[in-house]
Formats: structure tokens, sequence, C-alpha cells
């Protein structure tokens, strides 16, 4: 049986261990949107149950990385790619080398700037260089909502209004579409998240399932986005079918030992 080539998406982005969130999660939602995935692994993430499930974050070698992306760019052209958790200036050098060579038309960044565990020195040289040598090359950014306030310098997010804000300037600063999330961070019965391109500006709600934050579900978000550009849609119409995808998967969660659940992604 022959068949149509897939869209292909690529994932640059760490292992987190259990499966929930980080590469895992993307490369699982990849799949379940019809979407050829494959993975260049930043780093490794193992949760610690004996330090209050703190990160153990250990980056891949910058060679290794570097060499992950000359083979898959060697083999295809992505449609598409996300950028996850990038970790350290070093691997942000490396990766942003890389992409001002291969030029992807769609690069959706997904602005993990503080890993919980991360030494807070350390971290804020990773968000500086996040935001000096990545967010220029993003075409579409989803920052959640304490991202939202570093990337838009605002010091509080309390209502959708703010959210608005912070997205058009988050947009102003990067030229790229914006899908801002408040999540379970704004107070009411709504998880509300902002799109922004520039000329469209849609609220996208949903009613909140609980009221705590599951883990995966912003990269499940991110990557749900990277497959449908993949696929050829529209940022707007990725955005909206992104929402309804992780909405389902926030839906039917996993529980496991550790105190956050896990999204799952569901084939549609
Ligand atoms: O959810 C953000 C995230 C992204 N990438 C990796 C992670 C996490 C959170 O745990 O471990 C690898």
């Amino acid at each position: 049986m022959t068949t149509s080539p897939p869209p292909i998406a690529l994932t640059i982005a760490g292992s987190e261990a259990t499966g929930g969130a980080g590469a895992q999660a993307d490369l699982k939602t990849f799949q379940a949107r019809d979407v050829f995935g494959m993975v260049a692994l930043t780093c490794i993430v193992s949760f610690d149950p004996k330090n209050e499930w703190g990160h153990r974050f250990v980056p891949v070698d910058p060679q290794v990385i570097a060499d992950q992306l000359e083979a898959q760019f060697s083999c295809y052209v992505p449609d598409a790619v996300k950028i996850g958790m990038l970790g350290t200036p070093t691997t942000i050098d490396t990766v942003a080398g890389a992409l001002a060579g291969y030029r992807p038309k769609n690069l959706v960044l997904d602005p993990v700037l503080i890993c919980k565990g991360q030494e807070p020195g350390a971290a804020l040289d990773t968000d500086n260089a996040l935001k000096s040598q990545i967010l220029p090359l993003a075409s579409f950014v989803t920052p959640n909502h304490f991202e939202s306030m570093a990337l838009s310098g605002r010091s509080a997010i309390d209502d959708v209004d703010d959210l608005i804000a912070a997205a058009r300037t988050i947009h102003e600063k990067s030229g790229a579409a914006v899908l801002a999330k408040g999540g379970v961070r704004i107070a009411g019965p709504d998880a509300v998240d902002v799109f922004y391109d520039g000329t469209t500006l849609e609220v996208l709600s949903a009613p909140k399932v609980g009221e705590h934050a599951v883990s995966g579900a912003g990269c499940s978000l991110a990557a749900a986005v990277t497959a449908e550009l993949a696929k050829g849609a529209s940022p707007l119409d990725a955005a909206r079918s992104a929402k309804e995808f992780v909405t389902q998967g926030i839906a039917s969660r996993l529980s496991s030992n550790a105190p956050f659940d896990a999204v799952r992604q569901l084939n549609h």
C-alpha cells in the first residue's frame, strides 16, 4: 500500500522521564495529530521524589545536539519545528546557530524559562539568552502566565485584559504570533488563552477542568500548534485546534504518585 508522505514536525526539547512533559509529550502529540515526528534531545530531566519532586537536570553535549539537527535536516525538510526546554546558554547558542543555517519556515517557541530545581543565577542567564537569541527566530510563541510576565515586562497579569496587553507587547517585541496562556492562574470559571498575531486578537476560552496545573499541558499545546502548522493550518486555526486538544487531554489526565497529574494525548 502506498500512502502520500506525511507532514513532518521536529521538536528540539528535553526528556522528562515520566512521559508527562517535554519531548515525550511532544512526540505523542505529533503521533496523535497524524504528523511524522522527530526529536532532537537537549537535556534529560528526572524528577527527584526525595527532594519535593525537583528537577535533576543533565544537559546533552552541544556537539551531540548539533549532530542530531544535522541528521534531521539532512534527511528531511521539517514542515514545522518546535522548541521546548533548552536549559543552558550553551545549548541556546548551539540551537540558535544551527537554526540560523536551517531556517525552518514554522518555528514554534514554548519559552520554558524556569525549571524547578535550576539554580536561579544560571536560570537568569538562560532566560536572557532565550529572549535575545531564540525569540527573534520564532514565528509562533506560547508563553504561560509566568513567561508572559517575563517576556512582556509586566509585573502582574491578573485578568484577561492584562493577558491581552501582554500578548500585544510580546508580539511587538518578537513579530511572532502569540498564544498567551492564562491557565488556572487567572481567576474565573474558564481557562482563558489569548491569541494575537498583529491583526487578529482572539480570546480562546474553555471551562476549567479543576484548579491545578497539569504537567505536560503547555508542551502538548505548543506541540499541537506545531503539528497543525505542519499540516498547513493558519496560526489562528492551529491555536484553536490545539486548545481543544489540550482541554480534552486535561479532562482525561493521568494521576501518579507525584503531586501533579499528567495530560494525555488522545487520538482524534
Ligand atoms: O513543562 C515544561 C517542561 C519542558 N521540558 C521538560 C520538562 C518540563 C517540566 O517538567 O521536564 C524536559
